[in-house]
């Protein structure tokens, strides 16, 4: 790394050092496959290719939801992409997500499958094929569309923002770490405010907004990304409290938040789901 109040670009950027920091090592300038490999398939219509992150437990909270509503369609298999060794670079991956990162999804319970990559289509295509959790009024529906968005737009901020500079770059920086802390305290007194007046994200019913926000800003609000909890202050949020803690008590929320998880102990974590079942035995917090 060279010093950066030193730094000065030069005309055209090339990839001629690694950029340092934690994931590093899977960081590249390029979207091509890395190598080839098929991805498993397993009984069930749904097949989700993904890992425990805020992204991909957005979608396992989703269909655990559908599952609790009675919609076995919403059975799935849940396989685990080691983003770590770059299993999101393998072709088969790639094929599905041209974006090579998790969480991807391919819907089967058709005549052709339908591969669908980014978290917030995979959650619309869900609601929308089971008929749930999406208002059907016209109202009620671009309010949850909103929030939903907001989230997608509004969480590289944090993660990639925020985390980066915080947690995972190889110098702390000041001026990064400054920037994309008042960003982020912005984006949950956001929350804040909205939770203010509403019970829920999207109005007075739990929807897919709740499902996409809690994930990132949840697990931020209980100081569990990044610990830096105490660093943002996260406490003097408290409607964006009451909700996170309201929404962590949902059966769903627990048995979603585990899928496509390895690290911890064994009967806190599950790293690959194949049926109901797999939850048997698990401590679901
Ligand atoms: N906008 C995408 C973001 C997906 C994303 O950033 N996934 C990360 C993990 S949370 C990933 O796969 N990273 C691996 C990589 O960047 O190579 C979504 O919401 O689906």
């Amino acid at each position: 790394m060279t010093d950066s109040s030193a730094y000065t670009p030069p005309k055209v950027w090339s990839w001629d050092q690694p950029s340092g920091g934690t994931f590093a090592n899977i960081n590249r300038p390029v979207a091509s496959p890395t190598h080839d490999k098929e991805l498993p398939v397993g009984r069930h219509p749904l097949q989700l290719y993904s890992l425990g992150t805020p992204n991909g437990v957005k979608v396992t909270i989703m269909l655990e939801e559908l599952l609790a509503l009675g919609h076995s369609g919403a059975e799935y298999d849940a396989w685990f992409i080691n983003i770590g060794k770059g299993d999101q670079f393998g072709s088969g991956f790639v094929d599905i997500n041209p974006n090579a990162k998790i969480p991807a999804m391919l819907d089967r319970s058709g005549a052709t499958p339908i591969r669908i990559f980014e978290s917030g289509a995979i959650l619309m295509h869900l609601a929308e094929k089971f008929g749930e959790l999406l208002p059907r009024e016209a109202g009620a529906r671009a309010e949850c569309l909103s929030w939903l968005f907001w989230q997608m737009g509004s969480a590289p901020f944090v993660g990639g923002g925020f985390g980066h500079f915080y947690a995972y770059a190889p110098t702390k920086i000041e001026y990064a770490i400054n920037r994309y802390a008042m960003e982020t305290k912005r984006q949950l007194d956001v929350l804040d405010r909205r939770l203010a007046e509403s019970e829920y994200v999207a109005g007075d019913t739990y929807t897919l907004a709740d499902i996409a926000i809690w994930p990132w800003y949840g697990i931020v609000a209980q100081g569990k990304a990044y610990n830096a909890g105490e660093f943002l202050n996260v406490q003097e949020y408290t409607h964006l409290q009451r909700w996170t803690a309201m929404i962590a008590a949902r059966p769903a929320v627990k048995r979603g938040r585990i899928v496509n998880t390895s690290q911890g102990d064994a009967a806190t974590v599950l790293i690959e789901r194949h049926a109901a079942s797999d939850f048997n035995g698990k401590i679901l917090g």
